[in-house]
């Protein structure tokens, strides 16, 4: 068993035993349901953890809106306009809040981005794919905020009480860009002529497998898995949450009458489950490490945004101090 963590990577978990009474305490608050929050005695190692996870989900949100505002201009309709423009002010809004969760936990919010920007953070490995046609604007909204939903619900109940906060509201909202880009797919398949028809088919080709890989390595791949389900930061495996997606999303595709590029999808009538082929996971590690399509288009143009964005900033202090010194006069 030992040998197995190690050459895949997954870390071990700390037995009762092995922990200071502080952590045995903190571990049995986790036990009881009871939520952490800034101000309570946490391990280092949670800390950290949590930091690393908010810090990426807020980048992805942040990143996230880059493939899909490249279609504000092109958005066939007024009402798709409007739709898109909000889904893309919602996904800033999610940013912002998860910002603020980790700032509770004693990061510094430039910091973090800077850290994005060298690479050494992640961000979502799903927003460094192309977005070549006006599906992919439905394509984005059905299957990855419909990924990103299967993966928030749980973490409405995570540990952390902050980033449990700040999943409830993120996932009324998810739920809400789920339905348009479904919509926007079913509108194509049921009053489009055959161009748009194949333009729906090829977009989800292109974006199924690496939705598939939101949810992370296999189980059997992924370190941080055991101890952040023992924290209850994570609620369910990596591969659990994968399944459920694929589960709930079948039924879905069917009725746009599309179909997933994986020959070896079939429901298996005695588990209840869709049974998927393999996943390509040096792909997956290959955009991870910066060599996707758009991984360093999509940086640069965060990098871009953050030094023309900086007189705001600027001025947003310069104002606030401003008015705070008036208040004291
Ligand atoms: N992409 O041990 P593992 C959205 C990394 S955006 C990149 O399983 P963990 C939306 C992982 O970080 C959706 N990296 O890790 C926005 C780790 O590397 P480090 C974003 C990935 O953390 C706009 C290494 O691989 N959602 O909603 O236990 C428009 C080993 O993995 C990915 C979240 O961020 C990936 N796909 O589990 C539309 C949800 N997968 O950090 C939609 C919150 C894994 O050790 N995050 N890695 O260097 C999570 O639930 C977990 O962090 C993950 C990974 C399930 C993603």
């Amino acid at each position: 068993m030992y040998a197995q963590m190690v050459e895949t990577g997954v870390k071990s978990v700390k037995s009762t035993t092995e922990m200071s009474s502080e952590e045995q305490a903190f571990q049995a608050r986790i036990d009881a349901e009871i939520k952490i929050e800034p101000k309570n005695w946490m391990p280092e190692a949670y800390r950290k953890t949590l930091i690393r996870q908010i810090s990426q989900h807020a980048h992805s949100e942040i990143v996230g809106m880059l493939p899909e505002g490249n279609w504000v201009t092109r958005a066939p309709t007024l009402k798709r306009k409007l739709q898109l423009m909000a889904k893309i002010q919602d996904e800033a809004g999610h940013g912002l809040y998860l910002y603020s969760a980790m700032e509770t936990l004693g990061a510094d919010r430039d910091e973090e981005v800077q850290k994005m920007h060298e690479g050494k953070a992640k961000y979502s490995s799903i927003f460094n794919y192309p977005t070549l046609n006006w599906a992919d604007m439905g394509t984005i909204g059905w299957l990855v905020d419909g990924a990103a939903i299967v993966n928030q619900v749980p973490l409405q109940r995570t540990s952390y009480g902050p980033y449990s906060r700040a999943m409830i509201r993120v996932c009324k909202e998810e739920s809400f860009h789920q339905r348009q880009g479904y919509e926007i797919l079913l509108h194509l398949m049921r009053e489009g002529n055959d161009a748009q028809k194949e333009m729906v088919q090829d977009s989800i080709n292109r974006f199924w497998w690496p939705v598939l890989m939101m949810f992370g390595p296999s189980d059997a791949h992924s370190p941080n898995s055991a101890q952040s389900m023992a924290w209850k930061i994570k609620r369910h495996s990596n591969d659990e949450l994968r399944q459920r997606f694929i589960d709930q999303t079948i039924p879905q595709l069917q009725i746009l009458g599309c179909t997933a590029p994986d020959p070896d999808l079939k429901f298996n009538e005695e588990t209840g489950h869709w049974e998927y082929g393999e996943i390509d996971w040096t792909e997956f590690f290959e955009v991870l490490k910066g060599n996707g399509p758009c991984n360093k288009e999509r940086v640069a143009q965060r990098k871009k945004a953050i030094d023309e964005g900086a007189w705001v900033r600027e001025a947003a202090v310069a104002y606030a101090n401003k008015k705070q010194q008036r208040n004291a006069a």
